[in-house]
């Protein structure tokens, strides 16, 4: 696995989409799960670049090429993953990173993981301003809510999105994940009752709750 990562690295660095595309196509024998496909590769790859990143190996516009890369080839997956005779009657969730947080690639994986368990999923992306997030709670009423924050001074915004939301009197599940949980013990800043998730794993039971089992996304003799 750790080739796949290096060459899937190179090649989202070079923003080369043609050799992402064939070494997709070459690589769907490598059976995995959505998951394990988003925890063993996609993740790993986007920690290389970050640390190449960070020791000035690749440029900044490299960098923003890699993300896009990643992008692009998450959304051919996707199209692998979506239900077209979605339920009315399924779960709902609503997706969201805090406002002034743009680190949305590990939500958009949690987003693949809910669709594929067959859950109705609004995915708001990143920085969405808590009054945002409160009035589409409010027209939406959706069963759980995601939140995704990487960067630590964000956390009192946390705080104050959940006491937001809980000030609604709704009865919703609420899941954190990111970066942060991690690296940081949350009770610390008076986060509580939410389901804390340090990836995709943390949440497999909860989106199969119900629902039909995960299919792998890189099965032999796909289409
Ligand atoms: C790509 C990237 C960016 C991209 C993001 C693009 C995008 N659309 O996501 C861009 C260029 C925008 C960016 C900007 C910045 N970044 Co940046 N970035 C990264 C990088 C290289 C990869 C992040 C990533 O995609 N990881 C892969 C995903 C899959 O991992 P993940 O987000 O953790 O998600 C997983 C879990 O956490 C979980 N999860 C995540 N969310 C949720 C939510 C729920 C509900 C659940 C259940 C689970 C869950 O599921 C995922 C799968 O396991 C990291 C390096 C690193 N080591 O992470 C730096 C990094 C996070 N960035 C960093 C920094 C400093 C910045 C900037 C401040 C840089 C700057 N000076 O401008 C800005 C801040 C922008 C902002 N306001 O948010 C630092 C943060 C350091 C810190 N102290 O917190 C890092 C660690 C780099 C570094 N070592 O310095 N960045």
């Amino acid at each position: 696995m750790q080739k796949q990562v290096r060459m899937l690295t190179e090649m989202a660095i070079a923003g080369d989409l043609p050799e992402i595309h064939k070494w997709h196509q070459e690589n769907r024998g490598l059976s995995l799960s959505t998951i394990e496909f988003y925890e063993k590769l996609l993740k790993p790859v986007m920690e290389s670049v970050g640390s190449l990143w960070e020791k000035n190996k690749i440029t900044v516009a490299e960098e923003h090429l890699a993300t896009a890369s990643i992008d692009y080839l998450m959304t051919q997956l996707r199209y692998q993953i979506v239900h077209p005779g979605q339920l009315k009657k399924s779960p709902s969730i609503l997706l969201f990173c805090l406002e002034g947080e743009q680190h949305s690639l590990g939500l958009k994986m949690v987003s693949d993981v809910f669709r594929e368990s067959k859950w109705n999923v609004k995915f708001l992306g990143s920085s969405v301003p808590t009054e945002e997030v409160i009035k589409t709670i409010d027209k939406w009423e959706p069963d759980a809510i995601g939140i995704s924050i990487a960067l630590s001074p964000l956390l009192p915004k946390l705080k104050d999105c959940l006491t937001q939301i809980s000030e609604l009197g709704k009865n919703i599940d609420i899941l954190v994940g990111g970066r942060v949980v991690s690296l940081y013990n949350l009770k610390d800043f008076g986060i509580s009752n939410v389901h804390l998730c340090r990836d995709l794993r943390d949440i497999e039971s909860f989106a199969l709750k119900g629902m039909s089992k995960s299919q792998p996304v890189l099965s032999e003799g796909d289409a």
